[in-house]
């Protein structure tokens, strides 16, 4: 149902009782202390008060527990395991060696020997306990790193493409990304006070002007994408930003709003939305740009229902020419006409590629962001060692992968026989299936997860490249992601094949969206388990090895042959 497109603008002179309950949350947390410091002391629990665990995403942590061990813990009495997840604020995904040696030393003091990464470029902990969390972010300090808004209803970890050939433009684009997410971030002193021991303030309005007290109605997400390579699914960005060059020189960027993936199975108000391109401005405007798009979901963003807060319903209700004539007026000056740009393909170019500057790089598949010594394997060793060793930078892919970035040609073969020596050369021989394949966390830790997803993708996977390869499409890049709900994690909605959990062993089956990210995928068949997926796809693939134009994507095939209909629009996502 269309809700009325009214104003609940974050000022507080509308009644607080008629909004979330969120809202007052934020209200009344003086610019997000709330009471977590009471909460880190209380002895008696691994757990922090209700809204203290609120409150913690803005400071980049989520309260979990170990869900296999939940029916366990029942049973004996006992609370559920209690630990945390603490995701780092990385903009663009970039760290250097010594980051990454004092990252893998927490997580191997604190986080259970695992890192993840994530589908926005950043490391999560997992597992960390209630009285390590404070060291936890101490240690990030000394590394010169934060958690800050890396969760909450703010703007998110700023995204930016990998790009390993164009250095300059790379670099420059990531430096606006950086400093967008700087710009952006809340700078309200709870952090330093909670978690640095620094010198507490009398909060006060100047705290944070942008944001005000009551932060935003919901997450907010950017990301800078360089084409040809729509690495971080720029459509599915609240705000993302196109890179616009005349070779390696940055002139602007195209904007696009309004994206999003996350999604309630049978409630057909809430849907995904791909971002739409509203216009031009040029490079030197970005941050007043950026300020000017997260005040106006501040003011215009549903602060009464949250599965109805997200920008693309905003930007849905009031409409394209609605938000570009708000934004103009805020910054001043009109966007121009977007300008022209292609994309190609969404995924990584895995192995060596040289950048312009004579620097090279190397991209490695890590199956699902996990990295941790297991199966046989030392990864996490690995990489440790390489970063001993390494002397440029790592780029964690918004694809879950890793790039050695920067490496001078002297020192190639040493970078070139470590990988090989720990096998991390070979990861990239994988099929184009596999490397093309992404899951979210779900479980053990996500309180959301319905089914399991990182810890199940891999098994399905072979079992799917069998059915490729027997119908000679082994080298075959089809996208298929994998999520443990609705939720979207993996911006499983615009992924060629895509599964999202329901319960225990079951997946709704989506197909058909676009190989470069340009395209929201449709629901095939609902609530159904392995033997049910195999037997679908058998039969979809091995038309597909029979029918298919030259060149022709799974993604499109799907639709010429009619198994989906084409969605044109989120609304039209569950018509
Ligand atoms: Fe996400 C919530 C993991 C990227 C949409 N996401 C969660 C939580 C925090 C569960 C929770 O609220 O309790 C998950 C923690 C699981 C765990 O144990 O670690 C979680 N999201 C992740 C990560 C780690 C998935 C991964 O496997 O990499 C990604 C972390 C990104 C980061 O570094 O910041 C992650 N989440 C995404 C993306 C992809 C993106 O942003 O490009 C989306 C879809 C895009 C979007 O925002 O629309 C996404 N996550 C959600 C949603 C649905 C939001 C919505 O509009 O309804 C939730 C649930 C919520 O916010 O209520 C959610
Ligand atoms: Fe958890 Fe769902 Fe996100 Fe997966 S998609 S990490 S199950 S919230």
């Amino acid at each position: 149902m269309k809700k009325p497109a009214v104003d609940r603008s974050h000022d507080i002179s509308q009644p607080l009782e008629k909004l979330h309950a969120n809202e007052r949350l934020k209200d009344r947390s003086n610019y997000l202390r709330g009471t977590i410091e009471e909460s880190l002391r209380a002895p008696l629990t691994g757990a922090v008060t209700h809204d203290d665990t609120k409150l913690m995403k803005f400071h980049g942590i989520y309260q979990q527990d170990d869900r296999d061990l939940r029916d366990e813990r029942r049973r004996q009495k006992l609370e559920p395991a209690y630990q945390f997840m603490v995701r780092i604020r990385l903009a663009g995904g970039v760290c250097t060696p010594d980051q990454w040696l004092k990252i893998d030393a927490l997580a191997r003091a604190y986080g259970g020997s695992s890192l993840r990464m994530t589908t926005r470029q950043t490391f999560q902990f997992h597992g960390i306990l209630k009285p390590n969390l404070k060291k936890t972010i101490q240690g990030l300090r000394d590394a010169l790193l934060d958690t800050v808004a890396a969760c909450g209803d703010d703007t998110r970890g700023v995204m930016c493409s990998v790009n390993p050939h164009l250095s300059d433009l790379h670099a420059e684009v990531y430096d606006i990304a950086r400093r967008t997410s700087n710009h952006v971030i809340p700078k309200t002193r709870a952090y330093h006070e909670i978690w640095l021991d620094g010198e507490k303030i009398e909060p006060t309005a100047a705290e944070d002007p942008m944001y005000g007290r009551t932060y935003l109605p919901r997450k907010f997400k950017f990301g800078f994408v360089i084409p040809p390579v729509n690495d971080i699914d720029v459509y599915a960005q609240d705000v993302g930003l196109i890179a616009i060059s005349e070779g390696e020189k940055l002139l602007g960027f195209n904007i696009c709003v309004g994206g999003g993936m996350g999604n309630t199975d049978n409630a057909p108000e809430t849907y995904p939305r791909l971002a739409d391109v509203i216009g031009y401005f040029p490079k030197e405007r970005i941050l007043e740009i950026a300020e000017a798009a997260t005040t106006i979901q501040r003011d215009y963003g549903d602060r009464v229902d949250r599965a109805h807060a997200r920008f693309k319903y905003t930007i849905d209700d009031k409409g394209l020419d609605w938000f570009r004539s708000e934004l103009e007026s805020r910054v001043g000056f009109s966007l121009e006409e977007p300008r022209p740009y292609a994309f190609e393909t969404n995924g990584d170019s895995y192995g060596w590629s040289r950048g312009s500057n004579g620097m090279w790089h190397f991209t490695m598949f890590i199956e699902n962001g996990r990295i941790r010594n297991a199966d046989g394997r030392q990864l996490m060793t690995a990489l440790r060692e390489l970063a001993h060793l390494h002397k440029g930078e790592f780029r964690l892919t918004p694809n879950q992968n890793l790039i050695v970035a920067n490496i001078a040609e002297a020192d190639k073969p040493h970078i070139a026989d470590m990988l090989a020596a720990f096998g991390l050369d070979s990861s990239i021989h994988a099929s184009a299936l596999r490397l093309n394949s992404m899951a979210c966390v779900a479980l053990p830790t996500c309180g959301l997860a319905m089914a399991e997803s990182e810890r199940y993708l891999p098994s399905l996977v072979t079992k799917i490249e069998h059915i490729l390869a027997s119908h000679g499409l082994a080298d075959e890049p089809i996208t298929m992601r994998m999520t443990g709900c609705p939720n979207g994690c993996a911006r499983p909605y615009v992924a060629e094949i895509a599964f999202t959990g329901r319960a225990p062993g079951k997946y709704n089956l989506y197909l058909g969206g676009g190989f470069h990210g340009q395209r929201l995928n449709r629901l095939y068949l609902e609530n159904i388990g392995e033997e049910r997926i195999l037997r679908e796809l058998e039969a979809i693939i091995s038309r597909f090895a029979n029918e298919r134009l030259d060149s022709e994507h799974f993604g499109d095939f799907v639709i010429r042959a009619g198994y989906v209909r084409e969605v044109t629009s989120g609304k039209d996502f569950k018509s």
